[in-house]
């Protein structure tokens, strides 16, 4: 049972993730997407490699100024940096609350093969309880959702992966540590923005309505959300007001006002188009007093420069960190506040 100091704690340290001018860094690729973008730049992958891979980010100098949040996988909670400190204490000492992917990844929905379903509610108290002691202070787990024309996605998957949220959102709150729910609204795909923007609004007003069935307390819940966005294979490049205008609208439709904070995916943006989207989509909330503060929990968005640059070579580390720093800066600016 939750008691009321816990629940004060948890809203606080959800209400922390939105200091002006930072937000959360997503360096939990698991294994398998950490090999493929590590291959992208021939950086063959091994245990010693990640480490080395996250050290790059967390390991630079001054990322304190920008960063409330860094989410971690599992593998790198245990890992320790060129410093000899472990990863969580080191960001901690910096006055970095460190976090941690929880989810087991997908599988296909066994009613709708086409779409997925998120795995990992078995076991969870217990993995909990060991991230807590390992220095967690809060939580991810993510659903995907894909887009093809009016038949995806189904409203069966989008209650089944709502369910699962609202279970893992309970069970983290109860064992002290804040949940970010992560539905992703997948930018692949042919669809329109306004296609986008309407399964966000369906995605996210459906995950509400079982959060309250749940009796899951929003106020220390944060949501993680992609942009509305033209699908990848669309052949349209929306413009940031276009994007500010249908992403505002659809989370104003579907969040209740008591929701902590939205923070942002990049979801396979240019680093320049989701620093862009981020100023304008902040630009327009501030305009229509959003009732929720907003951040970015970018992955890609945030990485992809200095792994360019780095490519897995000491003698390009301090090169490739200057560029993470350089985007942060740029990101942490697009708040405009
Ligand atoms: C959608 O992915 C999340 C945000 O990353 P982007 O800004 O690149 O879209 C990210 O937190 C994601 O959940 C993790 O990278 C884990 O992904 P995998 O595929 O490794 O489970």
């Amino acid at each position: 049972m939750l008691h009321y100091a816990d629940m004060i704690d948890l809203v606080a340290t959800a209400r922390s993730f939105f200091a002006s001018g930072k937000g959360i860094l997503a360096a939990d690729e698991s294994v398998h997407t950490a090999t493929a973008r590590l291959a992208a730049y021939g950086v063959p992958a091994s245990a010693e490699m990640r480490r080395r891979y996250r050290d790059l980010f967390l390991g630079a100098e001054g990322i304190e100024r920008y960063l409330s949040g860094v989410i971690l996988f599992e593998e790198t909670l245990s890992q320790k940096g060129d410093d000899g400190k472990p990863f969580p204490d080191s960001l901690a000492a910096r006055g970095i609350a460190p976090g941690i992917k929880v989810d087991e990844g997908i599988e296909p929905f066994p009613t709708s093969p086409e779409e997925s379903i998120t795995k990992g509610l078995l076991g969870l108290d217990a993995r909990l309880e060991g991230y807590r002691k390992q220095g967690a202070v809060f939580t991810k787990w993510r659903a995907v959702v894909r887009i093809d024309g009016d038949r995806l996605p189904t409203s069966t998957a989008l209650h089944e992966n709502a369910k699962r949220l609202a279970s893992y959102a309970k069970e983290a709150q109860a064992a002290g540590l804040v949940p970010i729910l992560e539905p992703e609204v997948l930018l692949e795909g042919k669809h329109s923005r306004q296609r986008a923007r309407a399964v966000i609004e369906e995605t996210l007003g459906m995950l509400f309505s079982v959060l309250e069935e749940h009796s899951v307390d929003c106020a220390s819940v944060i949501l993680k959300t992609a942009m509305a966005l033209s699908g990848s294979d669309s052949g349209r490049k929306d413009t940031p007001e276009e994007v500010a205008e249908d992403t505002v609208a659809a989370l104003l439709a579907s969040v209740p006002r008591q929701t902590s904070g939205i923070v942002f995916l990049s979801g396979g943006q240019t680093p320049e188009q989701a620093t862009e989207n981020l100023a304008a989509i902040s630009r327009r909330a501030r305009a229509l007093n959003a009732p929720w503060p907003l951040t970015f929990s970018y992955a890609r968005a945030l990485q992809e420069e200095a792994l360019a640059l780095w490519k897995g070579k000491q003698e390009n580390l301090a090169l490739a960190r200057t560029a993470f720093l350089e985007r942060l800066a740029r990101v942490s600016a697009a708040l405009g506040n």
